[in-house]
């Protein structure tokens, strides 16, 4: 029977079954699976489409196949480590929620999510939450970011789960395909949940006074079917995006705006650091190409993990 995995513990998985009752299931994974891909912290994750085994004589479920995917969101699971962690499967778009205050915005982050996103063929947007909180100076800020997106081919939306703003649009986006929020976390992406599909019951977390950074509400991500076909997946936040060890000339291509001068460069291989007669830095000094993005871009290449 086959079945599409809600959540991921390691091991066991929750899953929808897609015949019959159509009923959600707790089942364990074969060993097989597990060995198959031993680089990943997590063979499974949601998204994930398996086939299941019934055992009449003890009732447990079993995972023993897993459908290939179309795509997915993979990250090292820290930094330094060997190891990937799959965030989510068979995605039709990324969301990074975030707010421009508690938690702060930062640029690298979000680059960092666009690129794995962009690698794997996944369309990506900005969410900036909690504009409820906006006054002119952080609209203006708001609006800048925007503009350095667009330069990148990535919309920014705006939105408050708190007064509504920009609430319709979002439903309306969120109607068809797989939809992953993420982002750091206390951006509020389960109150955007819950206010756009009430009675989901995503857990919430308030910012905890003394690190001004949202609490730990969420463990793992979790697949929501919306009841029209579609699903949304909800993500733990994130402190920082463990990225996959890319090819300079890969990073480079999946920033749309250095990739659109580059071919103007002196040196094919140019890696836009430091050759002479590099259009991708003229461009920078020009401000064709938005600075902050040109700083993601040689901090991601130096495997830098400060994030601005
Ligand atoms: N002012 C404001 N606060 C929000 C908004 N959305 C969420 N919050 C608050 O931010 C905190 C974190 O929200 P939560 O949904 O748990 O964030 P998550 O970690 O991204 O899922 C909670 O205290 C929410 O009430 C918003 O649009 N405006
Ligand atoms: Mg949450
Ligand atoms: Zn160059």
């Amino acid at each position: 029977m086959k079945g599409l995995v809600l959540e991921s513990h390691g091991q066991r998985v929750t899953v929808r079954l897609q015949a019959g009752d159509q009923g959600v299931v707790q089942a364990t994974l074969r060993g097989k699976i597990r060995l198959q891909n031993l680089k990943s912290t997590n063979p499974v994750c949601c998204g994930d489409l398996v086939e299941l085994c019934y055992e009449a004589k003890t009732g447990d479920w079993t995972v023993e196949g897993v459908a290939e995917r179309r795509n997915h969101m993979i990250r090292k699971a820290t930094n330094l480590s060997k190891q990937t962690h799959a965030l989510a499967a068979n995605l039709d778009r990324v969301w990074v929620v975030c707010s421009l205050f508690e938690p702060k915005f930062s640029g690298g982050f979000v680059d960092r999510i666009a690129l794995t996103a962009a690698a794997f063929g996944i369309p990506c947007r900005v969410l900036l939450n909690k504009s409820d909180r906006w006054n002119d100076e952080s609209r203006s800020i708001a609006e800048h970011w925007r503009e350095v997106y667009a330069a990148a081919g990535i919309e920014v939306w705006f939105s408050s789960a708190w007064s509504g703003d920009g609430l319709k649009e979002l439903a309306n986006a969120m109607n068809e395909g797989t939809q992953l929020l993420t982002g750091y976390s206390g951006a509020g992406k389960s109150s955007l949940l819950n206010a756009l599909f009430p009675g989901l019951g995503a857990a919430t977390g308030a910012i905890s006074e003394s690190s001004r950074k949202g609490t730990h509400t969420t463990t793992t991500a979790t697949l929501y079917e919306t009841g029209t076909g579609a699903a949304i997946i909800d993500s733990p936040g994130i402190k920082e995006w463990g990225i996959l060890d890319f090819e300079p000339y890969e990073i480079a291509y999946h920033f749309p705006e250095i990739r659109e001068h580059a071919p103007a460069c002196r040196y094919p291989n140019c890696s836009h650091t430091h050759e002479p007669h590099c259009a991708v830095q003229l461009a920078v000094q020009d401000q064709r190409i938005h600075h902050e993005r040109f700083v993601s871009y040689l901090s991601i290449l130096t495997n830098d993990d400060q994030y601005n």
